[in-house]
């Protein structure tokens, strides 16, 4: 399909690396005013008191064309004299940090400390790369998601990066949710007249997908509209393609299977896409739909996200 035919708006909630690969097909089938991303902020944090955003930058940088192509995260042809002196001073080199990453916390933490918010902010930093989608924080207020492990609590990067997502997690905080708002941007997307669907992109449900939920007013507005609402299963055949997921899962209790992706998503979800390798899956109250969803190429990412705009015409109207 190409993006003319798809005459409606699609909103997006993504997370870090997974979301982003769709978000990027999603972006060559529709105009930019087709399409806005929503984008998880529970993984921000502080550090060297710069203010880092790691799946905005991650969605910045993969729509770009700037990322990493082999983390998925961080900027591709990365140079890191940075980290070397930092090492030489003996600074904290858990969290990596390049050179011209570098310049995107700065220019970030520059903006805020001078008062603008993060949604003007992040705008600022995608158009200077060249992005005309909406990339939208889901809320300019602070939320923090922290890992409940067996050791303890721990901030997000320090159990996803500093241990690696070793420890077992016993459950998750979204520290402050309560005390957030969706942002006007956000509200408009998702209140937006000519929404032809949600799109919940392959990210993790419970790291990425769950701080986004948790903002007051966020889940309400999804579920109250008559629009479909599209999950695409981050588990393909029992693993995760990226992250903690299939372990996280175990330690919750949960089968890591699509069955329990659409279990965890009723109520919100009307149709879980899952890959061929889950053809077989059954799972009552949310419709499956299947294709491809492992996605290794450009034409990979463009391919899932036509066929999410096919299943979003062929869904109209017959929502939850
Ligand atoms: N992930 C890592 O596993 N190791 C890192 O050193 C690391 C540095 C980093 C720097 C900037 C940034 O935007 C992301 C970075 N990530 C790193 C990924 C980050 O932990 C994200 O939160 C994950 O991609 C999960 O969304």
């Amino acid at each position: 399909m190409n993006g003319a035919r798809f005459t409606g708006k699609i909103a997006a909630l993504c997370g870090g690396v997974g979301g982003a690969k769709l978000a990027l097909g999603l972006s060559h089938l529709l105009e930019p005013d087709q399409l806005s991303i929503i984008v998880n902020t529970g993984d921000d944090f502080e550090h060297f008191g710069l203010a880092i955003s790691p799946d905005i930058d991650t969605v910045i940088y993969t729509l770009s064309g700037e990322v990493n192509p082999e983390t998925g995260w961080g900027r591709k042809d990365e140079t890191w004299r940075f980290m070397e002196a930092l090492t030489r001073l003996g600074g904290e080199t858990w969290f990596n940090l390049g050179d011209t990453d570098l310049a995107t916390h700065a220019f970030r933490t520059g903006r805020l400390a001078g008062g603008a918010g993060l949604t003007d902010v992040t705008r600022e930093i995608a158009r200077a790369m060249g992005i005309k989608v909406a990339i939208l924080p889901a809320t300019d207020d602070p939320i923090r998601t922290v890992v409940e492990t067996d050791e303890g609590a721990l901030p997000f990067q320090r159990y996803f990066v500093g241990r690696q997502c070793q420890p077992a997690v016993r459950s998750l905080r979204y520290e402050n949710a309560r005390n957030t708002r969706p942002t006007p941007q956000v509200v408009a997307a998702l209140e937006a007249p000519d929404l032809a669907a949600i799109v919940i992109c392959p990210s993790n449900p419970f790291l990425s997908v769950e701080p986004i939920l948790a903002i007051p007013g966020i889940r309400e507005r999804i579920e109250a509209r008559d629009v479909p609402v599209i999950a695409i299963s981050p588990i393909i055949a029992g693993q995760s393609i990226k992250g903690p997921l299939g372990k996280m899962m175990g330690e919750f209790g949960m089968a890591s299977d699509v069955a329990s992706i659409a279990d965890h998503y009723r109520g919100l979800v009307d149709i879980l896409v899952v890959d061929e390798a889950d053809r077989e899956a059954v799972f009552d109250g949310t419709k499956k739909r299947v294709t491809k969803t492992l996605m290794k190429t450009l034409d990979d990412r463009i391919a899932l996200a036509d066929f999410v705009l096919r299943t979003a015409i062929d869904a109209k109207g017959d929502t939850k």
